[in-house]
């Protein structure tokens, strides 16, 4: 069999130990990159880090050199690149250092891998907050046209470009998976789905007044992460480079998410608006339990997103699989069995049905 080498950057992110997990689980031998931080960070990868296949090294990618020498040392078959400053909220406090990660990164890595002559094909995590804020273009597909809305949007058009003009210039193997928001226990918590899984979880268990969130009437597609990694893969082995959009073409508002994370721990929320903020009270006890705060709005937002993955369901065959009822279900069970952010398979279920309030 060929040799099946992949190099991922943002492996201890979220898509990063998903993408490990099934590269592993298909015979790659894998390398990842991880930045130095004051504390270890690797806990979502922490188990496959005993395994042998599987090596991380310190880089950046701000730091040329670094990547210089683990690409000259790793010799990659494929190059996964997912790191990046990715939340949009925060690159409007540090546009400078996103634009750096965001678009300089995959600029730098792709311009080693042609100047090293390396033969490795590229994946960039290319994100539907492209598309941004153009009215009235909804669903989005690969024909739609693009309107960042942030610092961390536009830093994703600049690595877009390079991508497309690399392959056309140079010949290389290069793709864009456009990529709609995808959930899992292992997210970030200051994205607004666990936010909210988890802070359901610690109000049905006593551990947390209130939930307090920004705009409730944006919407995303949102579906499930283990399933995004497989689409990135497909798209790799390819015959042709192509950019794909990959989402599941329903879209859902914060609010609906927020009320599916309650249902299943059986809360009902009732809305009430007061001047511009809103308040969700449980429709039992009357107790105020998600506020909305002015802090977390942006200084500009993406209103609606919603996938229109019909190229990559024809011409590859992947379609999401989970839907968003379900995903919020298995995130709030993650939350509900372990309070901690841990990365446990199985939830057990007397663990979940302990918290949940009766009917
Ligand atoms: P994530 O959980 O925030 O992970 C980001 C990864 O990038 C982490 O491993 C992080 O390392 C690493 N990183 C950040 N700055 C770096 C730097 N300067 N040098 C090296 N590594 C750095 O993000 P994710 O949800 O897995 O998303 C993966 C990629 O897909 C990102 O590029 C994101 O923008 C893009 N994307 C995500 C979605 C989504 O819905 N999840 C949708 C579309 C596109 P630390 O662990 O040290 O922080
Ligand atoms: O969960 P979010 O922070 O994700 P966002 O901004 O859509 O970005 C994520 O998906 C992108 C793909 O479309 C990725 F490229 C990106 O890297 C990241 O993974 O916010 C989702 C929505 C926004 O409209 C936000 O304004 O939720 C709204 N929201 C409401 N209250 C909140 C909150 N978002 C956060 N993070 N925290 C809140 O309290």
């Amino acid at each position: 069999m060929s040799r099946r080498v992949a190099l991922i950057t943002g492996i201890t992110g979220q898509d990063g130990s998903y993408l490990a997990e099934f590269l592993l689980a298909k015979g790659y031998e894998i390398h990842g990159i991880v930045r130095r931080n004051s504390d270890f960070t690797s806990k979502r990868i922490d188990r496959l880090l005993t395994n042998p296949a599987v090596t991380t090294h310190y880089g950046d990618m701000v730091d040329v050199s670094s990547l210089h020498t683990l690409l000259i040392r790793t010799q990659p078959t494929e190059i996964y690149n997912l790191a990046a400053q990715s939340h949009v909220q925060v690159s409007f406090n540090v546009p400078d250092y996103s634009a750096e990660v965001n678009a300089l990164g995959a600029l730098r890595i792709l311009s080693l891998v042609k100047e090293i002559g390396l033969a490795s094909r590229f994946y960039q995590a290319s994100t539907s907050e492209l598309f941004g804020g153009l009215p009235g273009t909804v669903p989005q597909s690969e024909a739609t046209t693009f309107m960042p809305r942030s610092p961390y949007a536009a830093g994703k058009l600049f690595a877009y470009w390079t991508v497309r003009n690399y392959r056309e210039a140079y010949d290389m193997f290069a793709v864009n998976g456009i990529l709609f928001n995808h959930e899992s226990p292992r997210r970030g918590r200051t994205f607004v789905t666990k936010k909210i899984s988890q802070a359901v979880a610690r109000i049905a268990r006593d551990e947390q007044d209130t939930l307090v969130l920004g705009n409730l009437d944006a919407e995303r597609d949102w579906g499930y992460a283990p399933e995004y990694v497989e689409a990135m893969w497909l798209m790799m082995q390819q015959e042709r480079p192509e950019d794909y959009v990959v989402g599941t073409g329903v879209t859902t508002t914060v609010r609906r998410f927020v009320e599916l994370c309650f249902a299943e721990v059986n809360i009902h929320l009732d809305w009430i608006r007061d001047d511009k903020l809103e308040i969700g009270v449980d429709s039992r006890s009357g107790k105020p339990l998600v506020k909305t705060d002015p802090r977390y709005l942006r200084p500009l937002e993406v209103e609606h997103l919603q996938a229109d993955p019909t190229k990559i369901a024809q011409e590859i065959g992947w379609r999401a699989r989970t839907n968003v009822a379900e995903l919020a279900r298995i995130m709030v069970r993650y939350d509900l069995a372990y309070s901690d952010y841990g990365f446990e398979d199985a939830v057990p279920e007397d663990a979940i049905s302990r918290w949940r309030k009766q009917p």
